[in-house]
């Protein structure tokens, strides 16, 4: 990724406007939820989550166990390092060279168990995995909701199509903790620098949570960059790139950064819901009506899509390299 220069960031931000973003309150009627959430995903690939299941205090002790951990003494934390795959990782994003102002932590979804990578997060790594598995059953619950309505309002006859991939044993869904250190404006000299560069997101959706400082952007089918006010109170919802293939290119994996503009800390939480890796995934059948409608992706399975991506930059279009002929 080429890291834009602080004055094409500037030009950009200037570029943005205020934009309602498409709210959906989950204690609606079912029934009239199904058309407000397939209108967000066709339309911006991201929408904010009202009233959701998750207790306050689930996400408050894991924003206290991820507090504490970027606190430590960077030696301590390079000890639950590097995150390749799972761990603690600062600066560098993926494997190809693409860096940002942030260090984070990767974590396993499956098993949910005390893993090693625990151990050198935490010195009550029980009580770590703990506070962690609570907020992965929690938030898988509301991932589950969503692409249940989604399925629901596509008129997909198989009711579960979505929600079961996630739900599998063997699914290969991904915590991510990100912390961006508040910027030192003597060191940089300017106000804005990439926290995370502009990428969409290759699972199928990703569920982001984040302390009351902004920064998240999402850009627009027109590439206008969206800054979304920060709410630590409700969810974030990202289309992914399976996402897009399930229904066919009908939803957008949504492309998305975020800046460190401010002088606090800012951290997010991100459940990035995906399939076993040996999962095929192909569009659902619903959404695709050959010849008239045939499928815009040759199959895939999540591996291939998955190590496709891992070879590429944090910017590319990975779903072009699986477009069918
Ligand atoms: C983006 C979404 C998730 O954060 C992530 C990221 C992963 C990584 O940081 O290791 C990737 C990135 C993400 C997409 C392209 C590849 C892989 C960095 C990168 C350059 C954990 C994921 O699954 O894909």
């Amino acid at each position: 990724m080429v890291v834009p220069s602080p004055n094409s960031i500037m030009k950009s931000c200037k570029k943005t406007k205020a934009m309602e973003i498409p709210t959906i309150d989950l204690s609606m009627e079912r029934s009239e939820l199904w058309e407000v959430i397939v209108k967000a995903c066709e339309e911006y690939g991201f929408f904010k989550v009202v009233n959701h299941s998750v207790p306050k205090e689930v996400i408050s002790r894991l924003e206290e166990e991820g507090t504490k951990f970027f606190a430590k003494p960077t030696q301590e934390k390079s000890q639950a390092g590097p995150a390749t795959p799972f761990g603690y990782g600062f600066t560098n994003i993926g494997p190809n060279g693409d860096v940002g102002d942030l260090e984070y932590l990767l974590l396993q979804v499956n098993p949910l168990c005390v893993s090693n990578t625990s151990k050198t997060i935490s010195n009550d790594s029980t009580k770590f995995s703990c506070v962690v598995n609570d907020y992965i059953e929690a938030i898988k619950e509301v991932a589950c909701e969503i692409v249940d309505l989604v399925v629901e309002g596509l008129g997909v006859p198989d009711k579960f199509a979505l929600s079961r991939i996630i739900r599998d044993a063997h699914s290969d869904s991904v915590l991510r903790i990100n912390h961006y250190p508040p910027l030192n404006l003597k060191l940089k000299g300017n106000k804005n620098s990439i926290g995370f560069g502009a990428h969409s997101d290759p699972q199928i959706l990703t569920i982001m949570w984040s302390n009351n400082v902004g920064g998240l952007q999402i850009s627009t089918s027109e590439g206008l960059w969206i800054p979304v006010p920060p709410d630590p109170n409700h969810f974030f919802v990202m289309v992914g790139d399976l996402l897009q293939v399930l229904t066919n290119g009908r939803f957008i994996s949504v492309r998305h950064r975020a800046l460190t503009n401010t002088m606090k800390a800012r951290m997010s939480i991100m459940y990035f819901a995906a399939p076993p890796p040996n999962w095929w995934i192909t569009p659902l059948p619903k959404m695709v009506s050959p010849p008239q409608i045939p499928s815009l992706y040759r199959p895939f399975t999540w591996a291939q899509y998955k190590q496709a991506a891992y070879s590429l930059r944090l910017g590319d279009s990975r779903l072009d390299l699986f477009k069918a002929q």
